[in-house]
């Protein structure tokens, strides 16, 4: 029997499902002027899934249709029609929302970003293949389209939309994976550099394994910082909350190191050459996917002749070009409606070309050359500090110059590399203790979805953390003239520690300028950050521990930055080894797998950062002129 009569033998069945709403069990949201159908959709292996179907009650003609895939909830989706999907609900498509296997209404086991299925099992499922089934049950199952779909979706409902594009099914023309994560361990929600996200991957894990919906987990105090302090050691989650019931945490408790379980699960791994028109989108302080619609993009452009895979970078926080105006994030204010700018001048006419066929009418701000293009900017990214829209055909772009920034004696920064002798020391020190962490945002740190400070902690003023004894802090000179730096910055370190493990934090900071006028007058901003793991210098999936005293280089992936730092403003760089609870403490001596430390092998280290001729720890930026 082929996909077909299979799917439409389920198709019976899944059109029988309709009652399953109307139970009062679920019931998905009303959008007025929209026909609502919940469906259960049968999958290859029978495992149906709860798709809900917003068809507009007033369509003229064929429309496409616009499917996203979650594991929040399909039901609540349509309320995003007239919000998120405001720009696009104008232009008048059917919608398609489903919740993925395990969760909410579908049928099947949820596995947290279930890794991609092996090329050779042609059996096996995957959410690629989940999409797929859909897709082809969609175009002959619902009435009123025009044969073309498209997918996107922020976040998880970005991974699937990337999923989706590993074996796309010919109808899918047109894809926006948004804030796509593509590697839990070196880079996206759960891990750094191999550096635990205790915070997130706590909250999350328990949000999400705790029940088939989703349940917040309930401090027993509003400072997590403390709650997380108190848990101690690792083994106490499992211990005292989650008593080996969440598989997700238990993951990570089994695979400490980048193992074939994270290397697997990894999409950037499978990525497939572009064959769909893709447009991926990534915020500047996105707290929780920037590494991965990076790496995505980075890796479909190694093989995209036809310019199929294009991406928009924005001052937006994770998901932040989907709500709001976009003026504004924090205090940090951009002149301009970026987020709606995105939706109505980037995203709405991206789908509407290649779902409905219509020009693609881009602003001239957005348009590659001087004419009206019928292509999308190769990268549309926001300059902050600037303020301005840029598109480049490539990154970092070609007139980019590299320039290095040092430590200095003093806590100075500085272009001109460090002189033999310029100071008595060849480093500056601290003491990192895991029993006094220092904190990633003022305490109290309320949990992560109870208000604004997880989401915008990216932007919030570093001054907390300046001049702490724990933290070392350079800054430059003011800048006499705008120093626009756009391209991937590396933070290169040469460090030592009285320990036999340790964690660098590396934080890129703009120091706005200590004037009366200026309304942040002495603002640490964040423009780029990262955390490295020591035991993972040479190798990922086989740590090793430090000798304590020796020397090591650590070159540090702080990631992309297109950012002016302003006439009379200061760059400022701090560095520190712990960042809690963001990231879990280091024991500082080395355990086979910090999961199982105990109280006891927490220890204090001394930190050593130098800065010699031979050992210039510095920043490896790209500086452009305009
Ligand atoms: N950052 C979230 C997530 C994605 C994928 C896995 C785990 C978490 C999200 O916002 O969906």
């Amino acid at each position: 029997m082929n996909l077909l009569n299979r799917l439409s033998r389920f198709g019976v069945a899944a059109l029988s499902m309709l009652t399953w709403s109307a139970t009062g069990v679920a019931a998905p949201v009303d959008v007025p002027g929209y026909e609502i159908t919940p469906v259960m959709i049968a999958m290859r292996d029978g495992v149906r899934l709860h798709t809900v179907i917003y068809a507009p009650k007033d369509a003229r003609g064929p429309l496409p249709i616009l499917f996203q895939r979650t594991p929040y909830n399909a039901d609540n989706r349509g309320s995003s029609i007239g919000v998120a999907l405001r720009e696009l609900s104008d232009d008048g498509y059917i919608f398609a929302f489903q919740d993925i296997r395990g969760k909410f209404g579908s049928e099947g086991e949820f596995a947290m970003i279930r890794a991609p299925r092996q090329a050779s099992d042609s059996k096996a499922i995957d959410e690629g293949t989940d999409a797929f089934d859909t897709i082809e049950w969609l175009i002959h199952n619902v009435r009123g389209h025009n044969g073309r779909v498209g997918m996107l979706g922020v976040s998880y409902d970005g991974w699937t939309t990337v999923m989706a594009l590993l074996e796309p099914h010919p109808a899918l023309r047109a894809a926006s994976p948004q804030a796509a994560p593509a590697d839990m361990f070196l880079g996206d929600d759960f891990h750094h550099n191999g550096a635990f996200r205790l915070s997130y991957g706590f909250e999350y894990v328990a949000r999400m394994e705790s029940t088939r919906g989703m349940k917040f987990f309930e401090f027993d105090r509003h400072d997590t910082f403390e709650f997380f302090l108190g848990l101690g050691a690792l083994p106490a989650a499992n211990d005292r909350y989650f008593h080996k019931k969440l598989p997700t945490w238990n993951d990570f408790t089994r695979h400490p190191n980048y193992d074939p379980f994270w290397q697997a699960q990894a999409v950037a791994h499978f990525l497939t050459p572009p064959k769909v028109p893709t447009l991926s989108v990534a915020g500047w302080w996105d707290q929780e996917d920037l590494y991965g619609p990076l790496k995505i993009y980075e890796t479909w452009e190694k093989n995209d002749p036809n310019r199929l895979s294009t991406i928009v970078v924005g001052p937006w926080n994770h998901g932040g070009w989907s709500h709001d105006t976009g003026d504004r994030l924090g205090p940090i204010t951009f002149e301009a409606p970026t987020a709606w700018q995105f939706r109505e001048k980037i995203q709405r006419p991206f789908f509407a070309h290649y779902l409905k066929g219509r020009g693609l009418d881009l602003e001239p701000t957005f348009r590659p050359g001087d004419s009206a293009s019928a292509k999308m900017p190769e990268i549309l990214s926001f300059r902050t500090g600037e303020n301005a829209w840029k598109t480049y055909e490539r990154w970092p772009p070609p007139s980019a110059q590299a320039r290095n920034l040092y430590l200095k004696p003093l806590g100075r920064l500085s272009f001109a590399p460090p002189t033999k002798g310029e100071s008595d020391r060849e480093f500056d020190e601290y003491l990192s203790d895991p029993a006094k962490p220092v904190p990633y945002y003022p305490r109290p740190i309320a949990p992560l979805y109870s208000n604004k400070q997880w989401s915008e902690w990216l932007v919030q003023d570093q001054r907390f953390a300046h001049l702490r004894p724990d933290v070392l802090s350079y800054e430059s000179e003011p800048m006499t003239e705008d120093l626009n730096v756009v391209g991937p910055v590396l933070a290169r370190l040469f460090a030592s520690t009285s320990g036999s493990d340790g964690d660098w934090i590396v934080k890129l900071i703009d120091v706005y300028p200590e004037s009366p006028e200026e309304p942040l007058a002495g603002y640490q901003l964040l423009i780029a950050d990262e955390v490295f793991r020591a035991r993972f210098r040479r190798s990922f999936d086989h740590p090793e521990p430090l000798s304590p005293g020796q020397v090591e280089e650590y070159p540090i992936d702080l990631h992309w930055v297109d950012h002016r730092f302003g006439k009379g403003h200061r760059i400022m760089v701090q560095i520190q080894s712990t960042w809690f609870p963001l990231i879990d403490r280091n024991p500082q001596k080395y355990v086979p797998n910090i999961f199982d430390a105990r109280p006891d092998d927490f220890v204090a280290a001394t930190q050593r950062l130098y800065r010699t001729p031979t050992r210039a720890t510095r920043l490896e930026l790209s500086v452009v002129g305009r």
